[in-house]
C-alpha cells in the first residue's frame, strides 16, 4: 500500500503535524495553536457538550488511503451514516444523520487523476446513500438507497480538478440533505496550490419541525458556532476557503466578509480564472474557492447577506491574530 505522502501539500504526515497545530500551515502553531487547543475543549453550547468540534472541522481533511491497482492510483475512503442527536441552540436538540457522525460530513481530499472509491455504510435505521457530483457512469450515481446495515460501494475516475459536492439522494431529498447528509470532495489540481490556511465552511439549514423550511442556518453544522468561537487566522496570511451552500429550501444564498475583499478561483473544466469581490452569490449545491489575506488585526463578520438567515445562526467571525 501506498499512502498519500508523495502528495507532497497535503500529506497524512503533514495533515497530522498541522491537526496536533490546529492549522493549516506548519509554521503557524504558537497563539493560534494554543486558540485551538481551548476551542475543544469548548465545543458546547451552555455547559452542553456537542458531539463533533466544528472548529476542528474547518481544518480537517480526509484524504482516505491510496494504494495502486493495475499500475493506476486509487484513493479508498469509508464514510458511515448514522443518527446523532444535535444540541443546535440552549433548548433545541434535533436528530441529525450524519456522516462519519459530523454535519458536514468528512471534507474528502483526492487528486485530479486518480480513481475514487468510496465505500459507504449505513448504520442508520433509515435508507441512506451517497451521490457525488461530477462526471460518473449512471450505475455510480448513488440515488439507490442503501438499506439499515448496508453497505455500497461508488467508484469513478477523477478527470477534473475542482470542488464536488457530496449528499444522500434519497426522496424527500431535501429531509435527507436537511438532517444533515453532505459534504464536500476537493478535487487537487496536478500543480499544487501555493501553501496556505486552508479552510472548508459549508452553509446548511435545519428544518426542525418538517414544514418544509428552515428555521436555523449554520456554518458547519452548528449554529453560530463560529460567532461564539471565531475562527483565528493569522494577519497577512493567504486564507483559502472551499464554501459551499447547502441549504435546502431557500433561494440561492450569498457569502460576504467583512472589512475585505476575496479572490475568486471560479470552476470550469478548462481551469481557474480569478476575480474580485466582497459578496459572491451560491445556488443550493453551489461551491467556490476563495483567497483572501487580512490587512490588519481584529474580529471581522462573514455571512450571508440574506440577513434573515445570517441571525438565525449562519454567522461566524474571524480572529486576526497580529502576525
Ligand atoms: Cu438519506
Amino acid at each position: 500500500m501506498n499512502d498519500c505522502d508523495g502528495h507532497r501539500p497535503w500529506s497524512r504526515r503533514r495533515v497530522l503535524g498541522l491537526s496536533a497545530a490546529g492549522l493549516g500551515l506548519a509554521g503557524l502553531a504558537g497563539p493560534l495553536g494554543g486558540a485551538m487547543a481551548r476551542s475543544s475543549s469548548a465545543a458546547e453550547i451552555d455547559g452542553v457538550p456537542l458531539p463533533f468540534d466544528p472548529t476542528a472541522g474547518l481544518r480537517a481533511f480526509n484524504h482516505g488511503r491510496l494504494i495502486q491497482e493495475g499500475g493506476r492510483a486509487v484513493r479508498v475512503f469509508e464514510v458511515r451514516a448514522r443518527s446523532l442527536t444535535l444540541p443546535l441552540r440552549r433548548a433545541t436538540r434535533f436528530k441529525a444523520w450524519t456522516l462519519d457522525g459530523t454535519v458536514p460530513g468528512p471534507s474528502l481530499r483526492a487528486r485530479v487523476g486518480e480513481r475514487l472509491r468510496v465505500i459507504f455504510h449505513n448504520d442508520d435505521s433509515t435508507s441512506h446513500s451517497l451521490h457525488f457530483h461530477g462526471v460518473h457512469p449512471a450505475a455510480m450515481d448513488g440515488i439507490e438507497p442503501v438499506l439499515f446495515n448496508g453497505s455500497r460501494t461508488y467508484e469513478f475516475d477523477l478527470p477534473s480538478a475542482g470542488l464536488y459536492p457530496y449528499h444522500c439522494h434519497v426522496a424527500p431529498v431535501t429531509r435527507h440533505v436537511g438532517k444533515g447528509l453532505f459534504g464536500l470532495l476537493i478535487v487537487d489540481p496536478l500543480q499544487p496550490r501555493p501553501p496556505a490556511d486552508e479552510l472548508v465552511l459549508v452553509m446548511g439549514g435545519y428544518d426542525l419541525r418538517n414544514e418544509g423550511h428552515n428555521d436555523l442556518y449554520a456554518f458547519n453544522g452548528i449554529p453560530d458556532h463560529f460567532h461564539r468561537q471565531p475562527i483565528r487566522i493569522r494577519q497577512h496570511q493567504l486564507v483559502r476557503l472551499y464554501l459551499l451552500n447547502m441549504v435546502e429550501f431557500d433561494g440561492p444564498l450569498t457569502f460576504h466578509i467583512h472589512a475585505n475583499d476575496f479572490e475568486i478561483l471560479r470552476q470550469g473544466s478548462r481551469g481557474e480564472f480569478r476575480e474580485r469581490a466582497d459578496v459572491i452569490t451560491l445556488g443550493v449545491a453551489e461551491r467556490q474557492i476563495l483567497e483572501f489575506r487580512y490587512p490588519f488585526p481584529g474580529r471581522y463578520m462573514f455571512h450571508p447577506h440574506q440577513d434573515q438567515v445570517a441571525e438565525k445562526g449562519c454567522m461566524g467571525l474571524f480572529e486576526v491574530v497580529a502576525a
